[in-house]
This record gives C-alpha cells, structure tokens and sequence, in this order.
C-alpha cells in the first residue's frame, strides 16, 4: 500500500497530505538539471510565451522564470516522473485506479522574488462532475517557513467553493477577510527536497512571496478520477473526445461521468487576459500576500 490507513484518513479530514522525501536524491538532482535546461530559453523572450511565463520584473539580461508550462511535453524525465509509481500509486489510493492528467506546471518560485499565488481552490478553476480530484506538488528544494511554502486551509475541501470574482469577473483568488479566515489559522507544507504534497481540489491554498535567499521550485500534476468531466464553463481544455482519452495517466477511461451532490461555481466570465493564474489574480482585488512590486515600494 503506498499510503497507510492514517495518512488516507488525515487526507479525508483535513484536504491535504504530506509525503516526506519521498522520492531519491537521483530524481531530485535529475529534476533541476532538467529546469536549469527548461529554464535557459528564458534568456530568448521578452513576455511569457507556451512554454515559460516570466515574472513581470523579467528582462533578457536578467531572466526571471515564474512557471515552465507544462514539464510533462516540454521534458521526457518530467512525463515518466507523473507516470511512475512515485506519483500514481498515492494517487490511485485516495481517487482510484482510474485517473486523468487534468495539467501541470512548474512553479519556480526564485530566491529574492519568486512571486505569491493568492489563496484559490483548484475547483473553482475547473469544476466537475463530482470531486475526485487532486493535485501532487513534487518538491525539488528544501521548503521552509521562510521560502514561500505552499498553505492550505484544513478542512476547507469539506466546505462551499468561495467567491473568486472581482467586479463580476472570474478573479481566481479569495478575500480571506470577506471568508470570514484568518492567515493564523493556515499551515506551511514544509519539507526537504524530494517531498510531495498532496492537495484536494477543494481545499484552499496559496503561497507567499519568496522574499528568503532559497528557491522553492515545485511542480505541480493535477489529475481526477477518470469519470469526473469538466461542467461547461470550467477552464479544462477539451477539444475532442480523443484528445480528452489521451490525457488517462492510468486505467481506463468512460463516457459516463459520476455525478456527485458537490458545490460548483462556474469561472466566468474570464479576464482578459487568462494565461496563466499569476496574470488572472494581478487582474483582481483580493490580495493576501504581497506581490514582489508592493514589497520593493515600501523598502
Ligand atoms: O506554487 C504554489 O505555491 C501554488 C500553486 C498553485 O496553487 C497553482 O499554481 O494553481
């Protein structure tokens, strides 16, 4: 069993897991050999492009990479990691043997700037039939307190979608305040290089800055059970059947989605620009944490 009967019942509970070093020293050194190759065509663009999306204090003398789009086509090591067991078998415990890659994305998070992403659930992004859905952040640094760790709520999977919208436009990000939370009442998934997390669709996180001298580079693969379909509306690309069945990590796929009495809002309409959540939450109101920007006035 890659998961015991405590760590499934603490993920009902409470949203999220922690898996400690859980894969080697080798993959870990793999992987940022892979971003720093990944991470050198920043050095080529101006504004984020498919396969980069740079901070907005980026320059081509001073490349500053927020996210690598989509590891898992950009990168043979990054594709067979979300298809070994290291990934899958947690994932198979907690939504079954059947499973669909829903994206992925790498986000970088750098020493000194690495920008926040404001507190969110996933499900507000991409509502579905029903609620096995997930997503498993691979860990390729040591995270602290101090370098932006991701932060969950606990227990709020088990709760409503909250308002993402900012003047009636799907903003992606929560007013915690308006919530009625409290950043006090959040925890840090910490750990040493090597970790995976794992999140709840539903559960609401979000990360600070990374004003510490320490990179926080972790990836994230989102997938769902394979009988869980997009509600129309929800930013899941899906433009045919085929390419939709492609998309199966594992198991095998169904055109008859399970519906679930689970809470749903639709994120529309979107903003106008929507490429990635860093440009759809700068487009918003709601703003826990600084932003990179607002901490460099007040020096
Ligand atoms: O990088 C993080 O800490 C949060 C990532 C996340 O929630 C997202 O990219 O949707």
């Amino acid at each position: 069993m890659a998961l015991s009967k405590e760590q499934k019942s603490f993920y009902l509970e409470n949203g999220y897991l922690v898996l400690e070093a859980h894969l080697s020293r080798e993959i870990v050194d793999k992987a940022h050999s892979e971003i720093a190759r990944l991470s050198a065509h920043a050095a080529t663009i101006d504004n984020s492009d498919d396969l980069i999306d740079v901070e907005n204090s980026h320059t081509r003398e001073m490349p500053r990479v927020r996210r690598i789009k989509r590891p898992d086509l950009q990168s043979s090591f990054f594709n067979d990691l979300m298809r070994s067991d290291d990934i899958l078998a947690p994932a198979r415990e907690l939504i079954g043997p059947n499973i669909r890659m829903h994206t992925t994305k790498l986000n970088m998070k750098k020493a000194g700037f690495g920008a926040p992403v404001q507190w969110h659930q996933d499900f507000a992004f991409y509502p579905h039939t029903n609620d096995d859905v997930l997503a498993i952040g691979v860990v390729f640094d040591d995270i602290y307190h101090e370098n932006g760790p991701l932060q969950v709520f606990p227990g709020s999977h088990r709760g409503p979608i909250l308002d993402h919208h900012s003047d009636g436009i799907f903003a992606g990000s929560v007013d915690l305040e308006t919530a009625g939370l409290s950043l006090d009442d959040a925890v840090s998934l910490t750990g040493p290089a090597g970790t995976i997390t794992i999140h709840h669709a539903r559960t609401l996180h979000g990360s600070a800055l990374n004003t510490s001298g320490r990179d926080r580079q972790m990836l994230f693969y989102e997938m769902m059970a394979a009988d869980a379909f997009p509600i129309m509306g929800a930013m899941t690309k899906f433009d045919s059947i085929e390419q939709y069945d492609a998309l199966m990590l594992c198991g095998t796929s169904t055109n008859e989605p399970r519906l679930a009495g689970v809470p749903v809002r639709i994120p529309q309409p979107q903003p106008d620009r929507a490429g990635s959540i860093y440009e759809i939450q700068e487009q918003g109101k709601a703003r826990a944490y600084q932003t990179y920007e607002e901490a460099k006035a007040v020096m």
